[in-house]
This record gives C-alpha cells, sequence and structure tokens, in this order.
C-alpha cells in the first residue's frame, strides 16, 4: 500500500512538473535568452574585442553574458544567418563595414562610454622617419581622405572583384587631383625601401593598399605586413617598420597608443567619422546596451 502510494504519488508530480515546463515554454523569451547571453565577436586580438571585454565588465546588466570571440568572418556570418531568420544578435561592429549598407542595422547607445565615441583613423611613423625618408614623410604627413573615399576602394573589392591593390589603383586614377595634394612638391626617390605596416580588416586592407600605391608611384620600395594591433604599434616603435595608416584613435587602440606612444610619431588623423560598439539588426526593439537583460 504504502509503495502504490509513493508510486501515485511521483506520477502526480511528474505530471505537475510536464505541465509546469510546457507552460514555461510558452512563456515568451526575452532577447537575453535568445541570444543565449552572448555577444556576437571578432579576432581576440582587435581593438573592438578589448573594448567589448571591458563593456561586460562596465554594464552590470551584461554579468553573466559571454563574448564570443572567433573572427570577423565568423561575425558576418552569423549576422547574415540571424538576419535570414529575423532572430535577435548583438555583435561588436564598426563603420565603415559593408555590413551597414547591405542590412539595416543600428549602433546601440553606450551611455558607459565603453566604445568611446567618434573616432578617427590615424597615420603614425617611427622616431627619425623625417629625417631619413622625408618624401616618404611628406606623404603620409598629407594623406586625409574620407570614409566615402575609403567606402569606394572597399566598394570596387567586392563589386567588381579586385583585389585591394587593384582597387586602390583604379581609385587613385579617378582621384589623381586628391592624390595630387598627397605628393605636391614632394621629390620622387629611386627605389629607396620602407616598411609600411598595417591590420588585416577590409578598412585598413583598402586604406593601405593606397597609401602603398602612392609611394610606389613616388619611387619607393614598399613593403606591407598585416599583423595585430598591438604587433603594429610594437612594430614602429621599435623601428622594425617605418609607419602605418591603420590605428583607430582614440578608444580602438587607446590602450597600445598608451603604451607606445612615446616612442612613436602620431602625424594625426587620415580620416574622421569612423565608429565602434555593439550593433544589432534595426527590428531588434532595444536602443542601448543597457537595454539588454540580465542573465538568469
Ligand atoms: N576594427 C576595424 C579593428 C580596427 C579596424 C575596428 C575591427 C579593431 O577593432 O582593431
Amino acid at each position: 500500500m504504502i509503495k502504490r502510494n509513493y508510486v501515485v504519488g511521483m506520477l502526480i508530480l511528474l505530471l505537475l512538473f510536464i505541465t509546469a515546463c510546457g507552460e514555461d515554454e510558452q512563456q515568451e523569451q526575452t532577447v537575453g535568452e535568445k541570444l543565449d547571453y552572448t555577444i556576437t565577436g571578432i579576432e581576440p586580438g582587435a581593438g573592438a574585442t578589448s573594448l567589448a571585454r571591458e563593456a561586460l565588465e562596465d554594464y552590470d546588466n551584461l554579468a553573466g553574458y559571454t563574448l564570443e570571440e572567433a573572427s570577423t568572418a565568423a561575425m558576418v556570418t552569423a549576422l547574415g544567418s540571424a538576419i535570414d531568420k529575423e532572430e535577435p544578435i548583438v555583435v561588436t561592429g564598426w563603420t565603415p563595414h559593408w555590413k551597414f549598407a547591405k542590412y539595416d542595422l543600428k549602433f546601440l547607445e553606450d551611455p558607459e562610454g565603453s566604445f568611446g565615441g567618434a573616432e578617427n583613423i590615424n597615420t603614425i611613423t617611427r622616431l627619425g622617419l623625417e629625417e631619413e625618408m622625408p618624401e616618404a614623410y611628406s606623404i603620409l604627413d598629407n594623406f586625409m581622405w574620407t570614409t566615402d573615399d575609403m567606402e569606394q576602394v572597399m566598394l570596387l573589392t567586392q563589386d567588381e572583384n579586385l583585389s585591394f591593390e587593384e582597387a586602390a589603383k583604379q581609385w587613385i586614377g579617378e582621384n589623381e587631383a586628391l592624390v595630387a595634394n598627397w605628393t605636391d612638391g614632394v621629390e620622387e626617390v629611386d627605389g629607396t625601401k620602407i616598411e609600411i605596416v598595417s591590420t588585416p580588416w577590409d578598412t585598413e586592407r583598402a586604406s593601405t593598399a593606397v597609401i602603398v600605391e602612392v609611394l610606389t608611384r613616388q619611387g619607393y620600395e614598399v613593403t606591407d605586413t598585416p599583423v595585430d594591433p598591438s604587433v603594429m604599434f610594437q612594430a614602429v616603435a621599435s623601428n622594425d617598420a617605418d609607419a602605418s595608416v591603420a590605428p583607430w584613435l582614440p578608444a580602438t587602440h587607446g590602450a597600445f597608443y598608451e603604451q607606445y606612444k612615446d616612442d612613436i610619431v602620431d602625424l594625426g588623423e587620415n580620416l574622421q567619422g569612423a565608429k565602434i560598439g555593439m550593433v544589432v539588426p534595426t527590428y531588434m526593439d532595444i536602443d542601448s546596451i543597457a537595454d539588454l537583460d540580465t542573465a538568469k
């Protein structure tokens, strides 16, 4: 008898449990639940990744969230498939980038300022370059363009399937007047070797391809090495490389800049109006990083 009561009791409990589970499933999942409390990040060495890690500390509501660090390619793939299914996704994103032309996206507001505000892209050189390669130094110092210009180069690589080198050549051909501003009054050189260091993202592949082509036309023998942002700063600070047009400042690469600023020359911005942060499809009805619901 006792045994049978026990079995019946267990069955009732089981039934209650199953009913409760069923009800739970019917309840709307929160955005955080749908995201599995995950932010889709990019390469571990990117400046955007360090700032996203800091954001997870800065925002109380993000305690319990995970930053998935992989690659830009993995991030844009995840973004594309989430958008296909109209599912929520939060990525570490930036502009200029083609994802904003292809999809309807928005930056989440960042009331804690984890990602800084407006970003610029700067030109840096090693100490002594001005004296040793004044022609290259002048061109690097004069190099200044707009996000529109940069986007045109990136578009040529996509729409016309050109390499960055080919796209840079074509863009220069279409913008000779602007390029002439950078080289005006600068003397030609005869095969002087110069080493440019850059990072592997499309924005920097575009700017670096353009500056490499301009320096080549001036008579330089140019090598271009894409590396992690930390290595880029270290290379210029230790004279292993001559210059870079790739640092994103003041926030994205700010920590590296602080570390190496006494051992590099900062020629100021070559492009204004970049931005990084947390990016979501516009169909998500949150506006701020602070709107993400806390992990349960
Ligand atoms: N980015 C693109 C890079 C710099 C350029 C924003 C992904 C970074 O985070 O380091």
